[in-house]
């Protein structure tokens, strides 16, 4: 499918790398300090403070959420490494197909109908529920996490979410010793979705359906976002919810969730069907693998330019750096 996920056209110039050990050095050093007690604000960390909400302009501020207040930071999670993309990239770059294949998605998106929204949870579970809007933001506690986002098209964010991980609904729902398999079903309503414009030479499979291995699930990084940078989500995000899965390619983090089931088998879901040799199921960032049409070895930091063609480029790592959180889900 020559249409889908269109690559980068551009190379990535070796010369823009730096070495991995630069990263995981840095992160150490983070790390040390954090458990010294030095506060990540000293360091500039504090993830709301870089909303620099000042510096957005109306047209974009108009599209994002209300302020999700007094949101305890993870200290686990304080820093992806890199320092933060500001909000006037990352809520402007956006992929969500239902409303487009252009960049123009974050302004599309605003006709997606988010009040009321119904989650539905079922299959098979000892506790089917279906929440509502105020469940997802009130029912779970609720934590910042700055994670690594990595786009199977070798882009590159750091977002400071805000959300619940995935394993305080599965002990919500208890899923019977049965449920091997999660799959994770987008908002769909061809009135308000249109899809790409080329979506008339394709049959494109809408819904967007994602899934994962129920252990994949249950990972301490497993996150459901309800919103970033203080706020609620943005509906070019994906509001009211979406997943986070910062060591898989950005296309496993399914937006807009209105329905999730616990299966016995692996469900079918949505780039897989469209293209099952360029995006797997597993989907694990793997520097190593290239896809079919492009390398995965460097990725493009958003924003981090004055136009996607001068963005830096820097080495991608495996599992996006988050290997010690999930290499033994995979035998390694
Ligand atoms: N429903 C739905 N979810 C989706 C997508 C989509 O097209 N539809 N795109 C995916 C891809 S390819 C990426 S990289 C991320 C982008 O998330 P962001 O726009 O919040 O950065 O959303 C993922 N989730
Ligand atoms: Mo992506």
């Amino acid at each position: 499918m020559p249409f889908t996920h269109i690559p980068p056209s551009w190379q990535l110039p070796d010369s823009a790398a730096t070495p991995e050990t630069a990263f995981w050095n840095r992160r150490r050093f983070i790390k040390t300090l954090v458990g010294a007690g030095i506060g990540a604000s000293a360091l500039g960390l504090n993830a709301c403070g870089q909303a620099r909400n000042g510096d957005i302009d109306p047209a974009l501020r108009q599209t994002l959420g209300r302020p999700l207040n007094s949101v305890r930071p993870n200290p686990d999670f304080r820093d992806g490494g890199r320092p933060i993309t500001e909000q006037v990239h990352a809520s402007r770059y956006n992929n969500f197909y239902e409303f487009g294949g252009t960049k123009n998605i974050w302004q599309n998106a605003q006709k997606l109908p988010t009040d009321p929204w119904t989650l539905e949870v079922g299959g098979l579970v000892n506790n089917p529920r279906t929440y509502d809007l105020a469940d997802l933001t009130r029912r779970f506690p609720l934590e910042e996490r700055v994670y690594r986002f990595r786009c199977v098209e070798a882009w590159a964010m750091v977002v400071p979410w805000i959300g619940f991980p995935m394993r305080a609904l599965l002990e919500d729902v208890e899923p019977t010793s049965d449920a091997k398999f999660v799959s994770f079903t987008s908002f769909y309503d061809p009135k308000v979705t249109p899809g790409p414009a080329w979506e008339f030479a394709l049959n494109l499979p809408w819904p967007y359906v994602e899934g994962l291995r129920i252990e994949e699930m249950a990972n301490e990084l497993a996150f459901f976002a309800v919103g970033l940078y203080g706020r609620t989500l943005p509906k070019q995000h994906g509001a009211p919810i979406r997943m986070v899965l910062p060591w898989k390619y950005g296309f496993k983090g399914g937006k807009s969730i209105v329905k999730i089931e616990f299966l016995r088998e692996q469900p079918a879901t949505y780039w897989n069907m469209i293209s099952p040799n360029e995006y797997k199921f597993e989907a694990n960032v793997e520097p190593e693998v290239p896809h079919p049409r492009w390398s995965q070895s460097r990725e493009r930091i958003v924003g981090s330019g004055t136009n996607p063609f001068n963005w830096e480029v820097q080495p991608t790592v495996i599992y996006n750096g988050y290997g010690e959180y999930v290499a033994d889900l995979y035998g390694v």
